[in-house]
């Protein structure tokens, strides 16, 4: 058995956060040493290279002696009870009291001197995060956009150690080892079935994400789904309706004959100006308008970036518009909510009727919330991949449905079948990896489809 020395951190995982994590450790002179649950973890060689001396332990955690360790740093990608840690739960660091597994985020609270603004929930975590950077941005602030999004928490403290405010998309997974986040604000979006493999039940899902609350000055919660709201009283809070706004909510409602986004009674601009589309990115936009107003951004900064963000890449994309028919790219709605939100989110904004095209790794997920708003705006659902059948089995009786091999071959039906003013909607609800590399590759062979069909449109 490799025993970790004493004094010495130990850092799981040799991922992106992994390389960060030991970034940050080597900057501060930490001493620390590393481990991978994978026998052979990709990139072993680079990593030897950048950190030459650096001890590493390849293989089950359990043939560590851990008796003497520091600190244990934990990838999000590997759990606290991972076999080998779940011993140390509840266990203390003597010097400063603090719980003796952490994340990244823990050691980048340590070292942030900024505030932080973080986001999480199950879905819309990246839209709600690069809106709020915007935000900042065009008030002229010095902002750091990253976190599960993509650039390490990490990272940013030393690529931009200036920032005079961080923002941070933050999954559950780097939530459950964050003993006390201490955000500036902190939006929990909303809560739907996802990563039960890892948390176990909804409460325990739920509870992680929670975790974003701690200490926090401001919150941002969903008014339409309580399961955002704080256990504990926050010193502000602020909540988020797609409904006519309560006093003191951000909302929508009519004024001067449209829909607009409001605070309170006040309006601060028509819905229609917004370049995002359907009813959960308008909640979107009230969420980061919500937490920029606590940073003391401008309104109008604010509502100049809703104007011009046309959204990230397959999140609710519009690719093309053929024939009247409008083609949207939504492969990042890996999860049932998230499908929800895109129907039920586009299907009022349109004229004619949604075609959504449906299916991948279902990851065990009840697909039949689906049903009600696809009887209400679904022309047909054409599903394809691995769960095509339960998918058919969930949403019998409320839509039209046709099953076919893959997504090009449901790409070929769409066309077929769409009347102009219709949305060909792709939001698969599973995930990807029975057919493609990743949600990404799905939503490139997407979007090549309608260029193509765009190309032989045009004259
Ligand atoms: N792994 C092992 N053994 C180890 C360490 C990792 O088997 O010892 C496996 C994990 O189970 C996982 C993979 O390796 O399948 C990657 O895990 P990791 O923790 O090393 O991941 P990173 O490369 O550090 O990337 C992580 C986030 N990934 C996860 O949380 C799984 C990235 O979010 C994030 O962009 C990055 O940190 C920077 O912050 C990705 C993600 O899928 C996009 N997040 C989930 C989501 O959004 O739903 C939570
Ligand atoms: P995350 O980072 O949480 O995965 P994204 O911003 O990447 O979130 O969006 C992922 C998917 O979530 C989108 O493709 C869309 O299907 C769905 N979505 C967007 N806004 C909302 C919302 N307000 N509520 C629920 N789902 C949403």
């Amino acid at each position: 058995m490799l025993k970790v020395p004493k004094g010495m951190t130990l850092v799981v995982g040799l991922g992106i956060s992994g390389r960060a994590i030991c970034r940050h450790l080597s900057r501060q002179g930490v001493p620390y040493m590393v481990a991978d649950t994978r026998a052979v973890p990709p990139g072993v060689d680079d990593f030897h290279a950048a950190h030459p001396g650096v001890e590493m332990h390849c293989g089950p955690l359990t043939s560590l002696d851990l008796s003497e360790v520091e600190e244990v740093v934990l990838s999000p990608g590997i759990g606290p009870s991972t076999p080998g840690l779940a011993e140390l739960a509840g266990r203390v660091r003597e010097a400063t009291g603090d719980p003796l597994v952490v994340g990244e985020i823990a050691l980048f609270v340590r070292a942030c001197r900024a505030p932080i603004a973080a986001i999480t929930g199950s879905n819309a975590k990246s839209t709600v995060t690069t809106l709020l950077g915007e935000m900042a941005r065009e008030a002229g602030r010095r902002v750091a956009v990253g976190g599960n999004l993509g650039t390490p928490a990490l990272d940013l403290l030393h690529d931009e150690p200036h920032a005079d405010c961080y923002v941070l998309e933050l999954s559950s997974f780097q939530l459950e080892t964050t003993p006390r986040l201490g955000a500036e604000t902190a939006a929990f979006l909303n809560l739907s079935e996802d990563h039960l493999d890892r948390h176990g039940d909804m409460a325990g899902y739920r509870a992680a994400k929670l975790a974003i609350f701690r200490g926090a000055r401001h919150g941002v919660v969903n008014a339409e789904d309580p399961m955002t709201w704080p256990l504990e009283r926050l010193p502000a809070q602020d909540r988020f309706t797609t409904r006519a706004p309560q006093a003191g909510e951000w909302g929508i409602a009519i004024h001067a004959g449209g829909d607009w986004l409001m605070h309170g009674d006040t309006p601060l601009m028509p819905v229609a100006e917004m370049r995002l589309a359907g009813r959960h990115n308008h909640a979107n936009a009230l969420a980061a308008l919500a937490m920029g107003r606590h940073l003391a951004l401008p309104m109008d900064a604010m509502c100049r970036v809703l104007r011009r963000f046309t959204g990230l890449t397959h999140r609710g994309e519009v690719v093309a518009e053929v024939d009247g028919v409008r083609w949207v790219n939504d492969s990042k709605g890996t999860n049932v909510g998230a499908a929800l939100a895109a129907i039920a989110g586009l299907g009022p904004t349109l004229d004619g009727q949604l075609i959504l095209l449906a299916g991948g790794m279902g990851k065990g997920a009840d697909f039949s919330p689906l049903a009600e708003p696809l009887a209400r705006y679904g022309r047909e659902a054409i599903l394809f991949g691995l769960d095509a059948e339960r998918l058919q089995k969930a949403l019998r009786g409320a839509v039209r449905m046709t099953l076919v091999e893959d997504l090009e071959m449901a790409m070929a039906r769409a066309q077929a079948i769409a009347e102009p003013g219709d949305c060909v909607l792709l939001s698969p609800a599973c995930a990807s990896l029975d057919q493609f590399a990743n949600y990404q590759e799905r939503g490139e062979v997407f979007r090549r489809w309608v260029c193509r069909l765009a190309s032989e449109d045009s004259p």
